[in-house]
């Protein structure tokens, strides 16, 4: 091999080299992290049975009783809100879910919801959401599994400006 081939080669391998380098360089940037959302107000709601026989169903805040309906929470337009539930019952799996009325298959109005009526709560756990407060009309907080609304699973979201 001449000299010059060599030093070919030998450029190759160079050229090659730098360019894996870069495209490694590239490919491990790390991605940008999500921007920190800033909660201004949480809600921290357990959900279970309530009533005679425990009958019905229903909401409360942490460490007070469960109500049929559930509290009213308050907040105001632009609030950055988070909801942790827990579902506090001891035979029935739940749900969390935002909804412009409360009564039963009502459209969700923010997303996402804590459980889904397919994949509810289990007892004894909890889920979070975190939304942002857009508009100024009222709306409800539901647990979504059919019949669920019904039994009293519902509580209201007064939005004040
Ligand atoms: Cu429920």
């Amino acid at each position: 091999m001449r000299t010059q081939e060599i030093f070919l080669l030998l450029a190759g391998l160079l050229g090659v080299g730098l360019i894996a380098s870069v495209g490694a360089v590239l490919l491990l940037q790390p991605s940008q992290p999500p921007t920190p959302v800033e909660v201004t107000v949480e809600f921290r709601i357990i959900g279970g049975s309530v009533g005679e026989g425990k009958a019905l169903f229903g909401f409360g805040l942490e460490n007070q009783k469960i109500t049929s309906p559930g509290p009213t929470l308050k907040v105001k337009l632009g609030d950055t809100v988070r909801i942790v539930f827990t579902n506090v019952d001891e035979v029935t799996p739940h749900t969390l879910a935002l909804v412009a009325e409360a009564k039963e298959g009502a459209e969700p109005i923010y997303q996402p919801t804590i459980g889904t009526p397919t994949k509810p709560i289990e007892i004894g756990k909890s889920g979070v959401l975190v939304f942002k407060v857009d508009r100024l009309e009222k709306f409800y907080y539901v647990c979504s599994v059919p019949g669920h609304t019904t039994l009293g699973m519902h509580g209201e979201i007064v939005v004040e400006g």
